[in-house]
């Protein structure tokens, strides 16, 4: 596609200007977002006043109008942090059917105001600072665009905004955009992203102090990529993949913890097993301070890495999983399939000659403890030449490891032939030509090579 088209589809998407219905006058009608489009906007400008939606704990589903002359009529309270959701301007005029699902989400976990808005929100955060709201009590979560509105927001206030939370921030023209011009670090106390679409609309570098990227951050299991999906799905669904896993995680469904590494092959090939460098505690997606991270000074473009399921709430455990073989003599491939009752997650290993220690990291539904069963086939048939594999080790662990790490459940010593698939539960093994034990496991060498993986 070309670039042209994505932006024009970008802005159609993730751009929107907030006008409200009227609501105010009878006191009983909410408050909406309406469907201004981009070009009335543009055409009644100066018309237009800016308003603002507030929801708070005494209006969960009736949004009111706001703005500085309404504020002592509504539920706005000057004594309690702010939650502004921004998410920029609509060209076509329909609603972010999300918001309120955001903002509900938040009213959950915490007691504050939430404001919907779409631009000029510095004049709206002049005016309460007016009224005595503290800069830090401020946190902005910008969508797309929107994170790149609150980090200019941010930078006209020094740097002084409590937090901003960018959900799949806008890219790719922001990436060499100058960090006055896009989301930086400096533009609050502290900054987070949370990236889902990173190789389309969403940016590719980090611009937080952390940054999470789900999956890789650029494509998302359950969207589809290919195939018969909606035109408008297919080119939406990472992109705002960010939205619904931030929400997921207010909801407090599953911690979804990231662990740093420096690329997601490396975290992918297990070469990143824990959170030392946060002192061991993992930085988690949510509104706890500073996303849980505990140093001082805090890191800046920390990248943080993450798998999930394909629907809500995206739950997943991170499973290493460690083989061991003898060396081959021609290449093979081996399926491993990790399987709970009707749930099984298969991972292919790709085996060479050279090497004979591999790792990877996979998404399971289950905890480590809650897997029964382990199979593996050689799956090497024409093409791959290797008859009969004599496995080692295969060992499972959970990650994010404790700075002690538990002990991986471990099977050893036993052949997978070719066309015999191999069966084991942590006891028995099934149709292996070798009866394998379990065993303690193996002393681990510094480093591992790369696993193809596919
Ligand atoms: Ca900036
Ligand atoms: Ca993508």
């Amino acid at each position: 596609m070309l670039w042209g088209h994505r932006w024009i589809l970008l802005c159609v998407l993730t751009a929107g200007f907030t006008s409200l219905s009227l609501g105010v006058e009878e006191n009983v009608k909410c408050a909406d977002l309406n469907n201004t489009t981009w070009q009335q906007y543009r055409q009644h400008r100066p018309k237009l006043q800016v308003q603002y939606l507030l929801l708070t704990r005494r209006n969960l589903d009736c949004a009111q109008e706001f703005s500085q002359e309404s504020l002592n009529n509504t539920h706005f309270n000057v004594s309690r942090p702010t939650k502004v959701i921004i998410h920029g301007y609509r060209v076509m005029g329909s609603k972010p059917s999300w918001v309120k699902e955001l903002a509900q989400a938040l009213l959950r976990v915490e007691d504050v105001n939430v404001l919907v808005v779409a631009v000029q929100v510095s004049i709206l955060i002049n005016q309460l600072q007016g009224h005595g709201c503290k800069l830090e009590s401020f946190h902005f979560i910008g969508v797309s665009l929107g994170a790149h509105v609150a980090g200019f927001v941010g930078t006209l206030f020094t740097g002084k905004i409590g937090r901003i939370t960018g959900l799949d921030p806008a890219g790719p023209m922001f990436k060499r955009a100058d960090v006055y011009d896009r989301l930086d670090p400096s533009d609050a106390q502290f900054v987070e992203a949370i990236h889902t679409d990173s190789d389309n609309f969403g940016i590719s570098i980090p611009v937080g102090h952390v940054d999470f990227f789900i999956n890789g951050g650029n494509d998302q299991t359950g969207c589809p990529h290919f195939g018969l999906a909606l035109m408008y799905s297919r080119l939406i669904c990472d992109h705002m993949r960010a939205l619904h896993v931030y929400i997921s995680a207010l909801n407090g469904s599953c911690p979804l913890v990231g662990i740093p590494c420096n690329s997601y092959d490396e975290f992918l090939t297990g070469q990143c097993l824990n959170c030392d460098v946060f002192k061991g505690k993992c930085p988690a997606i949510g509104l706890s301070k500073n996303s849980g991270v505990v140093l001082s000074p805090l890191p800046k473009e920390q990248k943080l890495f993450l798998l999930t399921s394909p629907s809500s709430p995206f739950c997943a455990h991170h499973i290493l999983l460690e083989l061991e073989v003898s060396p081959l003599e021609k290449r093979a491939e081996l399926g491993v399939t990790l399987r709970t009752g009707s749930v099984a997650v298969e991972q292919k290993l790709g085996l060479g000659t050279g090497a004979t220690l591999y790792r990877s990291v996979l998404a399971h539904p289950m905890a480590l403890c809650e897997i029964g069963t382990i199979e593996l086939r050689n799956t090497g048939s024409r093409f791959y030449r290797q008859g009969e594999v004599h496995v080692k080790s295969v060992c499972l662990s959970e990650l994010p490891s404790l700075s002690r790490r538990e002990k991986p459940l471990c099977v050893i010593k036993f052949n997978v032939r070719r066309g015999t698939p191999c069966h084991m539960t942590w006891s028995r093994c099934v149709a292996c030509s070798e009866a394998p034990q379990l065993a303690p496991p193996p002393s681990r060498p510094g480093s591992y090579p790369t696993l193809d993986a596919s």
